[in-house]
């Protein structure tokens, strides 16, 4: 009674969760390892600098980022399809220190047509490590920066500063002359309404760029 109850049970969920369609391509994620300490998670606009591996079906590694190229971790924008879709799904929720190993069907990786080494209908499995988690330059909070009066909206000076402050932080001498061109070239392009601001919503939405 009980068992048959069980296999019903079992039989509907599955006509429930497969819905008599084909399941949609998912990325299956483990969390290979967790810091204890998680100041932020990662979400859609932070970039974030990580280690890949990647490997094919066979278990053969075609990349990693710790032997190829010049060995650095990269940057990465999460939420844009910077890189395959399967990372932007597979990649949210991270913390700093994580690890993750993602299975990402083709469908959310390179498709029917396969890229460089890549065979067509390749289901990939990549070891991703995030090293660190920033703000994206597009991000809810890196606006909430650069807007020193919190009137919501940018004025060129307040761009400006934030220049200021950036080449600093990278190491460069502040000039002047070069930053007011600068905040000319951002208005030209990001002030929609030449209303002399930048709103929020013309600093998060970009038109062009996705
Ligand atoms: C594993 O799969 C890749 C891609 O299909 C192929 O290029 C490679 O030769 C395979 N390696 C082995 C050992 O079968
Ligand atoms: C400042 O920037 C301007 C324009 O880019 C450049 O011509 C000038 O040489 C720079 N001045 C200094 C001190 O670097
Ligand atoms: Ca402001
Ligand atoms: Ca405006």
């Amino acid at each position: 009674m009980l068992l048959a109850a069980l296999s019903w049970l079992s039989s509907s969920l599955l006509v429930f969760v497969c819905g008599g369609k084909l399941p949609e391509a998912e990325v299956k994620i483990d969390v290979l390892h967790r810091p204890f300490l998680c100041h932020r998670k990662s979400k859609y606009g932070d970039i974030l600098l990580v280690h890949q591996e990647g490997y094919f079906e066979n278990g053969t590694l075609f990349y990693s980022s710790r032997i190829n190229g010049d060995k650095q971790p990269v940057w990465f924008t999460l939420g844009i399809r910077e890189g395959i879709k399967g990372w932007d799904e597979g990649l949210q929720d991270m913390c700093a220190g994580e690890k993750r190993r993602l299975v990402i069907p083709p469908a959310l990786a390179y498709g029917k047509e396969g890229r460089g080494k890549i065979p067509p209908e390749s289901t990939l499995t990549f070891i991703i490590e995030v090293m660190e988690i920033r703000n994206g330059p597009r991000s809810h909070e890196s606006f909430q920066e650069m807007d020193l009066n919190d009137d919501w909206r940018l004025s060129k000076q307040e761009v400006k500063e934030y220049l200021r402050k950036e080449f600093e932080r990278h190491g460069y001498p502040p000039n002047n002359t070069q930053h007011e061109q600068m905040v000319e070239d951002i208005f030209a392009k990001e002030d929609e309404n030449k209303d002399g601001f930048i709103s929020s919503r013309e600093f998060t939405y970009k038109h062009d760029e996705l």
